[in-house]
């Protein structure tokens, strides 16, 4: 059984958003052509409390982009994103939200961050869609979404960790490159981890 793995498409990581991913919104209309190929399709949400740890302006003399120790991690730091239940923590107003089984927020921990759809940065709590996607005998994962050196990264890694065959839909992400480089940097560390690289047209031309 496989199943689509479609992260953080929200308002907050498209273009205009507090935390835009440059052409973010060009991966909406993908996700939603390549849902109907699949049984099972779950969708991960980043759910900040406004007081989240990961956020630059929490911090006295903090900017965006630097990095602090938060709770014995290296924490970047980020303009303030995705706070729960504001607009830009929204899915993109253009994504098919009917065809979503089911929702997973990460993020709520106001001491820790969660990249991964699966754990938060420390692996110290799970979100359970490790053990959602096993009970529902998923065997193979396919990720995609924003970031691609952030939260596509982070779940894809953890996937192959929990033993899911994991393939990264590469045309399908978009990443911040914070450093030029980040995105092809991370996109490579996948490969080189054993995830698989595959297309959005590789997958609609054989489904
Ligand atoms: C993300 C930075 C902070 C992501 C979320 O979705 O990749 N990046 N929060
Ligand atoms: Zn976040």
């Amino acid at each position: 059984m496989k199943a689509l793995l479609l992260i953080d498409l929200q308002i907050d990581f498209c273009p205009g958003g507090a935390l835009e991913v440059q052409e973010g919104d060009q991966v909406i209309p993908i996700a939603n052509q390549l849902m109907e190929q699949f049984e099972l399709v779950v969708a991960t949400q980043d759910w900040h409390p406004a007081d989240h740890g990961s956020f630059a302006a929490n911090h006295p003399w903090r900017r965006p982009g630097q990095v602090i120790e938060l709770n014995g991690l290296q924490q970047v730091l980020w303009p303030i994103h995705c706070v729960q239940d504001s607009f830009g923590a929204m899915f993109h107003p253009r994504l098919n939200q009917t065809g979503i089984t089911k929702i997973f927020i990460k993020g709520t921990d106001p001491t820790i961050d969660s990249y991964s759809g699966f754990f938060d940065n420390g692996h110290r709590k799970a979100t359970g869609l490790g053990e959602y996607l096993k009970e529902q005998g998923v065997t193979e994962v396919f990720v995609m979404g924003l970031a691609t050196d952030y939260c596509v990264k982070f779940t894809a890694i953890d996937a192959l960790g929990l033993g899911f065959d994991t393939h990264l839909i590469v045309d399908a992400s978009r990443g911040v490159n914070l450093q030029e480089g980040d995105v092809d940097r991370a996109v490579e560390e996948m490969q080189q981890k054993g995830i698989k690289i595959t297309s959005s047209a590789q997958l609609l031309s054989n489904p």
